[in-house]
C-alpha cells in the first residue's frame, strides 16, 4: 500500500511586547485545547504547545509557543528565548501609546539582534474591544507594520477572540512560505 504520508513539523514561535499588552491572553485564547504548558520560572518564560493540521499540504504542525513571563529574567535569557524561533508576534496595546512606541524602539531591536535573519513576524494591535480608550489608530499600526516589514498587521481582541486565530494562522503561513513548504 502506498499513499501520501503525512508530514510532521515543529515550529518554535514567540510573543514579544510590553507587560500587560495581552500576550498571555492571546496564547490562552488560541490554545484553548492545549495539552501542555510549562512555566520555567528560572528562565522567566512560559512555554505551551498547539497542534495544527493542514489538510491542504498534508502536514501536521506542532507549535511551541514561548511567552515572556518575567521581564527581568527575559533580559537575562534572551539568547535562549530567541534560539530557533521561526516566527514572532509583536504585540502592542491599542490603549497605551508607549507599548506601540516600544515595538520599534525595543522589541524589534531584540528581534534583529537575537533572532534569525529570515524569521517571520507580524504586528498585532491588541484590545480592539476597548474602542473608547483607543489611542493608536489602525492607520498608524498599518504604517508601522509596513515600515518594519512585518508580514501582516492585525488588530485583535484576546478578550473576545476576535482575529486571534487569524493572527497565529498568518504567522504560521508565513513561516511555511519562508521554509518553502507553502507557496
Ligand atoms: P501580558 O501577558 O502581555 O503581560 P496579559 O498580558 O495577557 O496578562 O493581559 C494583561 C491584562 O490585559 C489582563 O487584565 C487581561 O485580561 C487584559 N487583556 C488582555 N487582552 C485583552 C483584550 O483584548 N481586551 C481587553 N479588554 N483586555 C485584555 P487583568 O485585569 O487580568 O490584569
Ligand atoms: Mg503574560
Amino acid at each position: 500500500m502506498s499513499g501520501d504520508h503525512q508530514k510532521y513539523i515543529v515550529f518554535k514561535i514567540a510573543l514579544l511586547g510590553d507587560t500587560a499588552v495581552g500576550k498571555t491572553s492571546l496564547v490562552d485564547m488560541y490554545t484553548q485545547h492545549r495539552f501542555k504548558e510549562d512555566y520555567k520560572p528560572t528562565l522567566g518564560v512560559s512555554i505551551c504547545v498547539k497542534e495544527l493540521t493542514s489538510k491542504r499540504i498534508n502536514t501536521q504542525i506542532r507549535l511551541i509557543i514561548w511567552d515572556i513571563a518575567g521581564q527581568e529574567k527575559y533580559v537575562l535569557s534572551r539568547k535562549m528565548f530567541f534560539q530557533g524561533v521561526m516566527g514572532a508576534l509583536l504585540v502592542y496595546d491599542i490603549t497605551r501609546y508607549s507599548t506601540f512606541e516600544n515595538i520599534e524602539s525595543k522589541w524589534l531591536i531584540d528581534l534583529n539582534e537575537y533572532g534569525d535573519q529570515d524569521l517571520a513576524y507580524i504586528l498585532i494591535g491588541n484590545k480592539i474591544d476597548l474602542e473608547d480608550s483607543k489611542v493608536v489608530a489602525f492607520k498608524d499600526g498599518e504604517k508601522l507594520g509596513q515600515k518594519i516589514n512585518a508580514s501582516a498587521f492585525i488588530e485583535t481582541s484576546a478578550k473576545y477572540g476576535e482575529n486571534v486565530e487569524k493572527a497565529f494562522e498568518k504567522l504560521v503561513f508565513q513561516i511555511l512560505k519562508n521554509e518553502g513548504i507553502e507557496t
